[in-house]
């Protein structure tokens, strides 16, 4: 599944950020937040831009992994 390098995540509140931000795309979206690593990973129908952008608006640089 896609995963994005996301920075700024520092603790559990920033992964409810992140998660929900996605879930306000997506409610169906499949999320995997890797908090050491700084991996977010996305199940979602979504396009990867997208999921990235709403990622973004929440105040995370996310950027798609290769
Ligand atoms: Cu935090």
């Amino acid at each position: 599944m896609p995963s994005f390098d996301v920075k700024g995540m520092s603790c559990n509140h920033c992964v409810k950020s992140v998660t929900a931000a996605v879930q306000a795309i997506d409610p169906a979206a499949r999320i995997d937040v890797d908090l050491a690593q700084g991996v977010v990973k996305v199940e979602s129908g979504q396009p990867a831009a997208a999921i990235a952008q709403a990622i973004g608006e929440a105040g995370y640089e996310a950027t798609p992994r290769a």
